[in-house]
């Protein structure tokens, strides 16, 4: 049976929401919904207040998903004005710079007021008005966040693409939303090491012709080459410009961001969010599920580029008036002490960070977490994949000290927000375990016919009704929106996960049941790998799949078939792995790579993964039917020419 690890008394009496409390409120959500979140919008600043909550159908014939549909809101004026008057000198961010001899910068809510508005008047200059796409391609520096939130003011859609993806993605995802002005840094820093995100852009333009004008932020100093008539600096355009900007009234339907994920099959989605619904949830479940006090210094580690940085590191902190920190860092540099030391300086309470980071930091040593203090914080978060025993149990002993309960949270890029996680002061935990879904979330799990399975049972996740942080669309092709989400069980959203719910009604994720790997909590679509490979000119057929690898939770491991006449060799092993880095960025980087002079496959000419999986797992014993077939001999070569065997 699994440990169990109690609500603290303290904890139990000083959380803002206790174990009866998480009953009333769960019960309530689902048995009422439409009056709970029409309570539930009253914690944001309306122009007009709502007085419908969800209206939405997951069947075919009346799809449609809207919440708060007559309200209107401003979401950057909800992030930062209203917090003006109680509390404009507090600090809104904490800038944590990558080198640690630098000073941490930091913003009161007033400052970031004129910082966000200044940068909204500079897109206005631009031409950019509500409802166009913005793309932002910039590193972790306060910028981002004053980017974002000067898209929200003006009503423009920001598409922020991670720094770490190449040309070709950026190209790809600036021209599927068609935005016109693309943002950038003149370098981005991470561990000491500059990224050339402006000489990327600059790659990116040949095969983004919709992008005309590039707002480039000086954030090392480093050598650009500014183009005229496109490329503008932002210092610059920023001297022209007041520093207050009026928010821009919108609906709570209307769109709020495009951020790009990947899917099973065919290339990175945009998935949109809108305004209303994706604030509302991002600003409840990051006040309860981190219990968050007005005052406290809360921490996420991830990237603005991602999912969790949208919502955990500006968006729902911000609203709820935080102290939010930006680390533009890593943590392993310059040693493992990097995150407990920033901890220290800036006396963190509530810290957010991923496994992969955990696992990381665990194998180097627990003497790099012994040699600080730590004893600031209160509250620890993990995100991104399942949270093996080992390193919860060492993030709850060795960082936590054994003081701090540790929220798994599950949750999406399509979900906004968190929809399985505890609380810290009604949920018992178990390491693994997301435990119970947070109020208005309705988790099903279903076998493969989508019988429903009640009691203790394991299948896949589906979430039967939907809830306001939903996505509302996949950018520019509705249709494949439902085709995605909605109809491998129909009337639900299928997320894509397995999990399993145990006799208590916690449940535990066990991963991705489709084909997307989840590398270091980053989502990879196999097929995304696949066509990367087989641009190379001398690779006919390329097949990808996950494996188990100790840091990154899941490995990408890549079986390549050659053209004719071309011979298998390390130096083309490796040109292949740089090839793919190159196409798609460093995360996308296969950690092993087989030449197979053919691939297992169905007489209907259908890759058989199982098998593939099987092998680069290791997993070879046990291989299950091979008879449908076409060539059985294929899979005793794979086996016997396995990467990294022995
Ligand atoms: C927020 C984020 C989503 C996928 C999801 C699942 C995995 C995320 C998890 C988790 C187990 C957790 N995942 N959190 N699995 N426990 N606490 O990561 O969004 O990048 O879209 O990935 O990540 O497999 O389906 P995203």
């Amino acid at each position: 049976m699994a440990e169990l690890y109690p609500v603290s008394e303290e904890w139990a009496r000083r959380a803002r929401v206790d174990s009866a409390g998480y009953d009333r409120l769960y019960g309530r959500s689902i048995a009422d919904p439409g009056s709970f979140w029409l309570e539930q919008a009253k914690r944001l600043d309306w122009i007009k207040r709502p007085e419908i909550a969800g209206d939405w159908s997951f069947d075919e014939e009346d799809f449609h998903i809207r919440w708060f549909g007559d309200g209107k809101l401003n979401v950057a004026a909800n992030c930062i004005d209203r917090h003006l008057t109680k509390r404009g000198n507090e600090t809104a961010i904490i800038w944590e710079p990558d080198e640690p001899s630098e000073e941490a910068r930091r913003y009161t809510y007033r400052e970031l007021h004129a910082e966000v508005c200044r940068f909204a008047n500079v897109l206005k200059a631009q031409g950019v008005a509500k409802g166009d796409r913005v793309t932002i391609y910039l590193p972790m520096i306060p910028e981002a966040a004053f980017a974002l939130l000067a898209c929200a003011r003006i009503g423009a859609v920001h598409s922020v693409v991670f720094g770490g993806f190449s040309p070709e993605a950026l190209s790809g995802r600036i021209t599927d939303c068609d935005s016109k002005v693309v943002i950038t840094a003149d370098e981005g820093r991470r561990g000491g090491k500059r990224v050339p995100l402006k000489a990327n852009v600059d790659a990116a333009a040949a095969h983004a012709p919709a992008m005309e004008t590039v707002i480039v932020v000086k954030a090392t100093g480093g050598d650009v080459t500014m183009q005229a008539g496109r490329d503008v600096w932002y210092h610059e355009a920023a001297a022209q410009v007041p520093a207050e900007c009026p928010p821009e009234p919108m609906g709570a339907e209307d769109p709020l961001f495009i951020l790009y994920t990947s899917g099973s099959t065919g290339k990175p989605k945009g998935v949109l969010h809108t305004s209303g619904g994706y604030l509302l949830w991002a600003s409840l479940t990051h006040e309860l599920v981190f219990d968050y006090r007005p005052g406290q210094v809360y921490w996420c580690a991830a990237d603005i580029g991602w999912v969790t940085g949208h919502s955990y590191i500006v968006y729902g902190p911000l609203a709820n008036g935080a102290t939010t920190v930006m680390f533009e860092g890593v943590p392993t540099w310059p040693d493992a002490s990097r995150i407990w030391q920033v901890v220290d300086r800036h006396q963190v309470e509530i810290l957010y960070t991923a496994p992969t980071a955990l696992r990381a930091l665990m194998r180097e040593g627990d003497q790099y977490v012994t040699a600080t203090s730590r004893t600031s914080l209160k509250l620890l978060g993990t995100v991104g994949e399942p949270i093996n025993p080992e390193a919860w149990r060492w993030y709850h002993d060795v960082v936590g000290g054994g003081r701090c309960p540790i929220v798994d949270t599950w949750w999406q890029t399509e979900t906004g927000g968190h929809l399985i996680t505890p609380l810290p002061g009604a949920t018992a935990l178990k390491p693994g375990s997301a435990t119970l879904p947070f109020p208005g979330v309705d988790p099903q799990i279903v076998d493969a016919e989508g019988q429903v399975l009640h009691g203790a049972a394991e299948g896949n996740l589906v979430i039967a009704r939907s809830w306001p942080g939903q996505m509302r669309s996949v950018w520019g092709d509705h249709e494949r929106f439902f085709q995605t989400y909605f109809t491998t069980y129909r009337g639900k959203y299928f997320t894509g996960d397995g999990c399993r719910r145990d006799e208590d009604g916690y449940y535990w994720i066990t991963g991705r049941v489709d084909d997307v790997i989840n590398v270091s909590g980053h989502r990879m679509g196999t097929a995304e790998v696949e066509s990367a490979l087989v641009l190379h000119p001398k690779v006919a057929e390329a097949a990808v799949v996950g494996m188990p690898h100790d840091v990154k939770g899941q490995g990408i491991y890549a079986y390549v078939t050659l053209n004719a006449g071309v011979e298998p060799s390390d130096d083309l092993r490796n040109a292949l792995r740089d090839w793919v880095r190159r196409e798609i960025g460093p995360i996308a980087t296969p950690d092993a790579l087989q030449f197979a002079p053919g691939l297992p496959k169905t007489r209907s000419g259908k890759i058989m993964r199982r098998i593939l999986r099987k092998i680069a797992e290791g997993d070879v014993s046990n291989l299950g039917d091979i008879s449908t077939l076409a060539d059985p001999g294929v899979v005793q070569h794979l086996v016997d020419t396995r990467e990294g065997r022995g």
